[in-house]
């Protein structure tokens, strides 16, 4: 089984998926650490590693142990669940003033956060999200585990944006 922990950098993948490996038995992979193995070339423009995809995913297909795939990216590879965690924007805001310096790296990932990029991304698919405001890695786990068991899986229902869309236009 391959379960995908996605969303937005800072919202708590990495801590909540090594956590959720070793409860589970499953092997961890982190999909940023790995596509360093797929670098095809670099984009100038963008400033950043242009990946062989293709290759990467026939990568991943070939992984038949059990695996937790960590990363932003970690939903657009075939896997069997997927797991999105989501975070207050405030807190978000909190936690990634403490990463970046670059305040429009901030901005950016905030308002992906308010405006749900990567749920939007995974309409159709075989996801669920768990809303990690206030709460700790190891029920965050005891929540993923549920789901793995079919207890239970929500989709759809966290939205920020009637609480923050006046911060999707400050600037500052
Ligand atoms: P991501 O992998 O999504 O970028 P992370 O696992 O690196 O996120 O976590 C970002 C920061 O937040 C890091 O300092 C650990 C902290 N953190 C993660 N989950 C938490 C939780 N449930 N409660 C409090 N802090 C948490």
């Amino acid at each position: 089984m391959k379960i995908s922990i996605t969303g937005t950098p800072g919202v708590g993948k990495t801590t909540v998926a090594k956590k959720l490996a070793k409860k589970i038995g499953f092997r961890y992979i982190n999909v940023n650490e790995l596509s360093s193995r797929f670098v095809e070339s670099f984009d100038k423009k963008f400033e950043s590693n242009v990946i062989d995809v293709k290759k990467m995913s026939k990568h991943i297909d070939s992984i038949k142990d059990d695996v937790v795939l960590d990363g932003h990216l970690s939903h657009y590879f075939k896997v069997d669940l997927i797991i999105i965690l989501r975070l207050d924007p405030s807190m978000l805001e909190k936690r990634l003033r403490k990463r970046y310096k670059n305040k429009i790296k901030i901005k950016e990932n905030v308002d992906a956060e308010i405006l749900g990029v990567i749920t939007s991304d995974c309409a159709g698919k075989k996801a669920c999200e768990i809303n990690c405001t206030g709460k700790k890695v190891e029920e965050i786990v005891e929540e993923i585990i549920k789901i793995i068991r079919k207890d239970k899986c929500e989709f759809g229902k966290i939205d920020w944006l009637k609480k923050y869309e006046k911060k999707l236009i400050q600037i500052s």
